[in-house]
């Protein structure tokens, strides 16, 4: 017998795929489409981890399931191949992003074939590519023309070390997402998405996706932030000036005892005219505008402030209230003002206690008085109390009574805010897709025509680490404006990467479309992705930014599906005694070493068999080496029965017992793997399954029915094929069959083969027959003794006797003795 040599097999059957155009997309109309995707690779200079062997190995699985299944595949890669990485590594080495970054492609690529993905590389789609991000660029000008694309100054979340710009989503705790470094604030005019304008959209589509898991539905959820409530108006005499302020307990309205503005808050400087601190107030205003979000709202942060001196007067009581400013009000949510109602609100508690306040209770909780003065601000329900008009009232009601009554009163209404803001998408960076516009003195900004696109990361650049290199191009950054012809200058900023990689899987659809990003018939006809395979990082960046691009495209009529992904597999980490692997850490095992070692099947087996797809993996050497096992142990059951081969037929009639029961557990086997992969992506306990379906063919003895045996066997390589596609094509060979096995029907289970061996037997009370039972082949003598008493029928009919004797003939007959 030949021995199982892996890197043979693999280098074989790699180069048949790829001879046969195996992975090619099915375009046969007549089958039912199926999209799977994998998230694609960042072309860093590492190549493969073992995070990607596991993402790709279950959608690897998947697709060869549902092609064997009949369902026409699209599973295609790519690579996210802009970023700051490579231009930071192109700069340590001297050379340009590009040129770092295509080598890094293609190792990449190089790496996935080795793990017998079954990919349409036809469709490869790398974003750094100008055939790519001249798309992406006319995906930008469709924004723009929609006015879902803009240009504002504001102040933005700067990554010192990065030296650009971030979205909000991009900071974490404070910290850039890419480098940890803190974040700090700067005004600059940036392009932004208006992410915004589909907000209720993304949080109601969010209950249109079942198969998403709860944990990423629920980020997004309060990553939109829904916030119902009211405005309420406040007139400002002194100034002459009204303000708003958004508010959640419009029912807390007559706790009102000042007002708070965000220190940005435009008013301020006319209230604070003349405040004999106002040089002082001033400079706190400037720090605050440096300031972030957390360094301003964090629990632990003191709350400060300044009071402005003037007044405002409360819209329903006529009263006067002091205004204040704060670093605790922010001026990107709600109106960036408030209403402070200390009595019923923790930080206005704090906040008035500090500065010397008056606290006015307006809930009491039912049944009970609050003891005055309040040690902490009462937030739970209860009946309002110095409210006038709304006293006796419930809280809850009250919300909406006061919204409505400030309604009809023209001081406000009920509003809903979001906690979503508009995605800034400038990067003051080389590697990335220029943002096509152009900027004329006479004509304003003027969008680059689409039929001049792309336009081109220009080569000749320098690389200082400091500005950014596309201002350093002279050709690039002097142009002529579309409009009037007149001098002007190129946008030098840069898309943020999350672009990009939100619409890649729309263009895998139509991946070579020269005129257009993609055509609809084309996208309709896979869309939506139905098994969506990636890391939960990504939970409010790529996967928040994709729904909102398919949202935008589905309006301009370019799509017809609402939502890109039915259904996302959040696959676990892949840790190493205990903690991540990573390189930082020191624990990596390198998958190229594993494939060479063991091959790309071992590692694919192991990897899906040893833990459920969502959770994290623990690695194994002894593992990774039983899975060696277990696959040579196929390969010798194959080998030493290849005569077996011969005969196609498989006997279901007349056979014994032991085959009878071999026939059982190979069909039920194949409907285990069946549902396991096809309905609950259990992959390890697919696996498992034929694992003992092996067991059950080791142990059957030499003597037994052949042709059953041979039906086991081929349903364990066929059951295998989409987790060991190699070696299953080597034994699907050596079984005699001609083509591939992953174009072979996938086995169906036969519902006959799942009966437990039964036989009917007779029950007869005093030697006469009465009633016929089924019972189990090798039920004992006590077993059918049992059965045939407890019978309704015979029940009924021995009732009022007595049994004497019971005379059990196994397979064939009860005699009950009555008297
Ligand atoms: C008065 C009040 C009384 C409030 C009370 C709460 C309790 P969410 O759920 O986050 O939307 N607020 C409004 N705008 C703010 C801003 N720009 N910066 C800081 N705080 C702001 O919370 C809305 C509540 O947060 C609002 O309701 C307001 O305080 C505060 F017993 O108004 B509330
Ligand atoms: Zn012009």
């Amino acid at each position: 017998m030949k021995e199982y040599a892996h890197r043979e097999i693999e280098t074989k059957w790699q180069a048949y795929w790829e001879e046969n155009a195996l992975h090619q997309t099915d375009e046969d109309q007549t089958k039912p489409s199926y999209y799977v995707l994998e998230q694609f690779p960042y072309p860093s200079g590492d190549g493969l981890h073992m995070g990607h062997v596991r993402v790709y190995s279950i959608g690897d699985v998947i697709a060869r399931f549902r092609k064997m299944n009949g369902y026409r595949v699209l599973h295609p890669m790519g690579a996210d191949a802009f970023g700051l990485p490579a231009e930071n590594a192109a700069i340590q080495r001297g050379i340009n992003p590009r040129e770092w970054t295509l080598q890094n492609m293609e190792r990449i690529r190089k790496e996935q074939s080795l793990l017998g993905g079954s990919y349409d590389w036809d469709r490869y789609v790398g974003t750094c590519l100008p055939d790519y991000y001249r798309f992406t660029q006319w995906l930008f000008l469709l924004f723009y023309e929609r006015g879902l694309a803009y240009r504002k100054e504001a102040s933005v979340n700067w990554c010192p070390s990065c030296n650009t710009v971030l979205a909000n989503e991009q900071v974490e705790d404070g910290k850039c997402w890419r480098c940890g470094s803190e974040v700090i604030k700067k005004e600059l005019v940036q392009w932004f998405l208006r992410i915004t304008d589909y907000a209720e959209r993304l949080l109601e589509g969010l209950d249109t996706l079942p198969k998403w898991p709860d944990k990423i539905r629920t980020m997004q959820r309060n990553w939109i932030g829904k916030s119902k409530g009211a405005n309420v108006t406040f007139s400002i005499p002194s100034v002459g000036e009204e303000v708003s302020v958004f508010t959640t307990r419009p029912d807390t309205l007559y706790g009102v005892t000042y007002m708070v503005l965000a220190p940005e808050h435009p008013l301020v400087p006319k209230l604070i005219a003349g405040n004999e601190k106002e040089s002082e107030i001033n400079e706190f205003i400037q720090n605050m505008r440096k300031s972030t979000e957390l360094e301003r709202t964090a629990t632990d942060v003191e709350k400060f402030g300044y009071d402005t001196g003037s007044k405002a007067i409360h819209p329903l009581t006529g009263e006067e209230i002091p205004i204040w400013i704060a670093n605790y009000v922010l001026f990107d949510y709600g109106t960036g003002a408030v209403m402070g109602v200390p009595a019923h609100d923790e930080r206005d508690f704090v906040f008035a206690q500090k500065y010397d306040l008056s606290i006015k209770v307006v809930v009491q909780p039912n049944g009970e008085t609050l003891a005055e003065p309040l040690t902490e601000a009462f937030t739970g329900d209860g009946n309002l109390v110095s409210s006038d008009i709304f006293n006796g009232l419930a809280n809850r009601e009250a919300i909406t009574t006061i919204a409505d009554y400030l309604e009809e009163q023209g001081k406000g209404g009920s509003v809903t805010n979001y906690r979503l803001r508009d995605w800034l998408i400038s990067r003051q960076r080389y590697w990335g897709t220029p943002i096509p516009m152009i900027y004329c003195d006479d004509c304003g900004a003027v969008p680059v025509p689409k039929d001049q696109l792309p336009v081109v990361l220009p080569e000749d650049v320098v690389f200082d680490g400091k500005s950014n290199p596309l201002t350093t191009s002279e050709n690039f950054v002097n142009t002529t404006c579309p409009t009037c012809g007149g001098a002007a200058r190129r946008e030098t900023d840069t898309m943020d990467t999350f672009i990009d990689s939100s619409w890649y899987y729309i263009r895998y659809t139509d991946a070579k479309n020269e005129e257009i990003p993609f055509d609809k018939a084309k996208a309709d006809d896979w869309l939506p992705v139905k098994e969506y395979i990636g890391g939960i990082e990504h939970a409010v960046l790529h996967l928040l930014y994709s729904r909102f691009f398919t949202k935008v495209l589905y309006d301009a009529g370019m799509v017809s599906a609402e939502e890109p992904f039915e259904s996302l597999l959040a696959q676990g980490m892949v840790l190493r005694d205990g903690s991540k692997m990573s390189k930082s850490k020191g624990n990596v095992v390198s998958p190229l070493e594993i494939i060479e070692k063991y091959g790309a099947d071992t590692a694919r087996l192991f990897i899906l068999f040893a833990a459920p797809p969502e959770r994290d993996l623990e690695w194994s050497d002894a593992g990774v080496e039983g899975s060696y096992r277990f696959i040579k142990r196929v390969w010798r059951l194959v080998h030493d029965n290849k005569a077996l081969f011969a005969n196609k037929e498989t006997t279901t009639t007349d056979i014994s017992a032991a085959a009878k029961e071999l026939r059982r557990l190979t069909h039920q086997t194949i409907q285990k793997v069946t549902v396991e992969i096809g309905e609950r992506n259990h992959f390890n306990t697919a696996v498992s399954s034929v694992m003992e379906l092996v067991n059950g063919i080791s142990s059957y003895p030499a003597t037994e029915d052949r042709t059953v045996l041979r039906e086991a066997l081929e349903s364990v390589v066929l059951l295998l094929a989409p987790f060991v596609p190699h070696l299953s094509e080597e034994l699907w060979e050596v079984m005699g069959h001609t083509g591939t096995v992953h174009l072979a029907a996938w086995p169906k289970y036969d519902p006959a083969a799942l009966v437990q061996d039964e036989v009917e037997i007779m029950v007869q009370i005093n030697g006469k027959n009465r009633e016929k039972l089924v019972v189990a082949t090798k039920a004992t003598k006590e077993e059918i003794e049992t059965i045939a008493i407890a019978n309704e029928k015979i029940q009924s009919l021995i009732i009022d006797k007595k049994v004497r004797k019971v005379i059990v003939v196994p397979k064939k007959l009860v005699n009950i003795v009555v008297g």
